[in-house]
């Protein structure tokens, strides 16, 4: 009897580890399809645009990685996830990753059990109040009322400052950006608390931006980036080696303009290594030689992407900042493609 029970709890053990030994990898290559977890709707991170297409940031990371997989950057099922229920979605294997402007915690990566697979956005929690309120340090914020989204780092960041600067607020409590948005326009709270980066995205929809000031107090570090299950390695290489092709991309100069052109062979080792040309990185991650030349070619190198969608030509309008290469002042660094 004894026995059936330490059977019983081995054979659930070897199960488990047999799901995740398979892996995602082969479950995403079965299905055909990358469920990919985003936001419920962050124009310039993750939003459907008007022809009900998704668009952003965050979503050129899914594309990227379903062009690597499968070779076609539209076979992405997009799973809207707000603050609270995206790492449910996550754990619960209803979405196969993650790209919803999520920072990499300790907790996140140790108690709750994920792997973050590197940072597309370097950002910090920053403060957008009305000018009209004439506040211009986050500082002179003692008794605000301050709308903050549920289930974020955000709502932790905010107490820490209140409570290291003696001074005190009321927040008010939101599930989605949408539900912040019209909240704050409403006068329901003074202030909006989040990403700089979502701040940015969020006051570019705005009839009036102008009359919107981002405070200068940034007040936490939120590397952004994508993630997935712990324990699911070969497909968080997938996952990480995606972004990091994107990068490298951006830093050995292959575009969405001439990559058709450098997939052809060119005399750099490494750009043909990342193109598929040389080498058999593509074999050691369990997809086609081609899968980097795919993943650039969805969205076209980080730098491309940052550009189409946040950067400065766009309403968003933000600086690349820290989110530079490491070789113009940035911290964007991939590792070597060899
Ligand atoms: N980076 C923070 C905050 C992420 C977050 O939820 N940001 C909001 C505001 S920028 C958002 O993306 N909202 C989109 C939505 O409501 O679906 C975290 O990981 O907790």
């Amino acid at each position: 009897m004894k026995n059936t029970v330490i059977l019983g709890a081995l054979t659930i053990a070897g199960l488990s580890a047999g799901a995740a030994a398979a892996g995602t990898l082969d479950d995403v290559k079965a299905r055909g399809k990358l469920n990919c977890g985003v936001t419920t709707g962050l124009v310039g991170f993750a939003a459907p645009n008007a022809s009900g297409e998704w668009e952003g940031f965050d979503v050129a990371v899914c594309r990227a990685v379903a062009a690597a997989v499968l070779g076609d950057s539209n076979a992405v099922e997009f799973v809207p996830t707000t603050g609270k229920t995206r790492f449910t979605a996550l754990a619960s294997g209803e979405i196969d990753m993650l790209a919803r402007n999520t920072t990499w915690t300790f907790s996140r990566d140790v108690d709750l059990k994920f792997e973050f697979t590197g940072v597309n956005y370097y950002d910090g929690q920053g403060f957008m109040v009305p000018k009209e309120l004439g506040v211009s340090s986050a500082k002179e914020l003692d008794g605000a009322t301050v709308c903050i989204q549920t289930g974020t780092t955000t709502e932790l960041n905010l107490a820490d400052f209140f409570r290291s600067n003696n001074i005190s607020y009321e927040p008010v409590p939101i599930e989605t950006n949408a539900e912040a948005q019209q909240q704050y326009l409403a006068g329901a709270c003074d202030v909006y608390t989040t990403d700089a980066s979502g701040l940015a995205a969020t006051r570019a929809t705005f009839e009036a931006p102008d009359a919107h000031t981002l405070l200068p107090e940034i007040i936490s570090k939120e590397p952004l980036g994508p993630l997935v299950r712990h324990g699911d390695h070969e497909w968080g290489d997938v996952v990480r080696w995606t972004l990091n092709a994107l990068i490298s991309a951006e830093e050995l100069g292959v575009t969405s303009a001439n990559i058709g052109e450098m997939a052809a062979g060119t005399n750099n080792p490494e750009i043909n290594r990342l193109l598929g040309t040389e080498g058999t990185l593509g074999e050691m991650l369990g997809l086609s030689a081609d899968w980097g030349k795919n993943a650039i070619a969805a969205g076209g190198n980080y730098g491309e992407v940052f550009a189409d969608n946040i950067g400065e030509a766009t309403p968003i309008g933000l600086a690349r900042g820290l989110n530079a290469q490491w070789t113009k002042g940035g911290l964007l660094y991939s590792p070597p493609f060899r």
